[in-house]
């Protein structure tokens, strides 16, 4: 049996298709579902629900083969007994950052200056300011960053923005770009080792629908 890790949401609903094209069906599953395991149509394949942030744990021990994390809770989580063979192209956001709309950044971040900066990834936040000899204090939140600069917590934020309405309904404006963000499709590696038949042809088949895909909209997927 083959584990795929997953989580609720865009990445779920984004890898569907992508399952699909690989002959791996997937019945729709409601957003208030309390279902963590569930099957597919191909019954050697199985796919468990966890929060985005646990996927990359599930495959680094094992306990699931396969899984989709974008880079960003990759990155946070390091990589360690995890191949990342493929970019699925899809959850695209990026990392930014952001602060109150009229804040003086370029001042704030002149050299040997000190702010103080809330985020949930802080690893990638240190290295961005440490890079541009900012002095940061890093504040680390598990969600809903943008209130931090509307009640005096920190001066900016890191964050990840797709469309950035989000900062818009907070009066937060963008004003740097860390990185561009994606979903990878992650495998254990003690697994792709024992399980090659039943691994590789899913691979390849996940890997030429998201050639393909970016064929059809003209490379730029
Ligand atoms: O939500 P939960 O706390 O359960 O976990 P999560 O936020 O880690 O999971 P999920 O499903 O929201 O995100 C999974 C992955 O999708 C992330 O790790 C990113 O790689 C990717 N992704 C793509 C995003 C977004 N787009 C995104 N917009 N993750 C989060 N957001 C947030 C953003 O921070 C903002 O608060 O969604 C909100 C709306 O964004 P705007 O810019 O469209 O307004
Ligand atoms: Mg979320």
């Amino acid at each position: 049996m083959i584990t795929l890790a997953l989580s609720k949401g865009r990445i779920f609903d984004e890898t569907l298709p992508l399952l699909a094209a690989a002959g791996i069906s997937v019945e729709a599953v409601q957003s208030d579902s309390r279902k963590l395991i569930v099957q597919t149509g191909d019954p050697e394949v199985r796919l468990i629900i966890v929060r985005a942030s646990d996927v990359p744990t599930y495959v680094r021990y094992g306990a699931a083969d396969l899984g989709v994390a974008g880079r960003d809770v990759l990155l946070e989580s390091g990589v360690e007994g995890i191949y990342q063979p493929i970019d699925l192209g899809i959850a695209r956001c990026r990392l930014c950052v952001a602060v109150p709309q009229g804040f003086d950044y370029a001042q704030a971040v002149r050299r040997g200056a000190r702010m103080r900066v809330a985020t949930k990834y802080v690893d990638c936040a240190r290295q961005h300011f440490a890079l541009k000899g900012v002095h940061v204090d890093l504040i680390k939140l598990y969600g809903s960053m943008e209130l931090a600069p509307l009640v005096g917590l920190a001066d900016a934020i890191v964050d990840v923005v797709s469309s950035g309405s989000t900062l818009r309904a907070n009066r937060l404006v963008e004003v740097e770009e860390i990185l561009a963000i994606s979903a990878r499709l992650i495998v254990n590696q003690a697994s792709l080792k024992t399980q090659p038949r039943k691994i590789g042809p899913i691979l390849r088949a996940v890997g030429g629908a998201v050639a393909a895909r970016a064929a059809r909209s003209g490379g730029s997927s």
